[in-house]
């Protein structure tokens, strides 16, 4: 797969590199992406009302399993060549990954995630109280309701360690995120619709401090035309083209 010469001179250049993945990234380990992710038990609830405070205060034991449904999912994948070459690039630049995913794939193919914007499968947490909880093993079979677990200290429901619809980002991520796209030389966007704000905002950031943005994916998305340059292949195709 040849790399379109600009891009490739761009990221050859680049000294400081921020990349924002979406779904798009991990769509090749066999995670499905936000907007198709309802297969299964789920198909009849939308992911943009299981994925917000309402669905869990309606029907905890329904969103729990939904989210124990993607830790068994994520845990059963293998980073891709994607993510690998994002790992591999830090080796000779600052590469700094600013992720919407809430998976852990960056990090097992040996990224350092500057920012997880969206939170993580990983880190629930006590609705209540707040306190960091252990994530128990999802069951070997997907569920429709499985009850949340008790925070150990003070009783509370665990919930999962991710950001809702509706819900603020946690501040520490997007402070290191608007404050490492300021200061970046290329800001590489792989898979993500651009829908989903505030995000989504950030290729307008980047181009606001004179700092290239490069698109890669496989379709147009709202981030498109903010972008200096366009790129479209899939992650797992065109980022070990990039770095190799
Ligand atoms: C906020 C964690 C301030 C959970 C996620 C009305 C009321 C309240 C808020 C709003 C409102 N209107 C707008 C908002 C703001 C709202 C928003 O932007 N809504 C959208 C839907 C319009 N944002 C928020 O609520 C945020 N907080 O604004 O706080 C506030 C507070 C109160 C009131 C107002 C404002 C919080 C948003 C965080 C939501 N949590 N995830 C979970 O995962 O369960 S978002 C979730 O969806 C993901 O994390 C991700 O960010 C998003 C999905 O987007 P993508 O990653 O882009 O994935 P998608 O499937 O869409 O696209 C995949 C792309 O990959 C496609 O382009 C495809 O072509 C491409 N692709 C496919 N295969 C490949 C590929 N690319 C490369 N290679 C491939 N192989
Ligand atoms: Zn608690």
């Amino acid at each position: 797969m040849s790399v379109p010469s600009e891009i490739l001179d761009l990221a050859r250049a680049a000294r400081r590199v921020v990349v924002l993945t979406g779904a798009g990234m991990s769509a090749e380990s066999g995670v499905p992406t936000f907007r198709d992710a309802q297969t299964g038990l789920w198909s009849e609830f939308d992911a943009t009302y299981l994925a917000t405070p309402e669905g869990w205060h309606a029907d905890p034991a329904t969103v729990w399993a939904w989210y124990q449904w993607r830790v068994a999912l994520v845990r059963q994948v293998e980073p891709n060549a994607g993510h690998h070459a994002l790992a591999r690039w830090a080796h000779a630049a600052e590469v700094h990954i600013v992720t919407q995913n809430v998976d852990d794939l960056h990090e097992r193919a040996g990224s350092v995630v500057r920012a997880h914007l969206h939170g993580s499968l990983f880190a629930p947490r006590c609705a209540d109280c707040e306190s960091a909880a252990e994530l128990p093993d999802p069951p070997a079979e997907p569920v429709a309701q499985l009850t949340p677990p008790a925070c150990a200290h003070c009783g509370g429901a665990v919930r999962p360690g991710v950001v809702w619809f509706g819900e603020l980002l946690p501040r520490a991520p997007w402070q290191a995120a608007t404050d490492v796209v300021a200061d970046a030389d290329l800001l590489l966007v792989v898979g993500t619709s651009g829908v989903v704000y505030p995000a989504a905002g950030l290729p307008a950031l980047a181009r606001g401090h004179g700092v290239p943005v490069v698109e890669i994916g496989p379709e147009p998305t709202e981030i498109s035309d903010q972008a200096s340059h366009v790129w479209r292949t899939t992650a797992a195709i065109g980022l070990p083209a990039l770095v190799a």
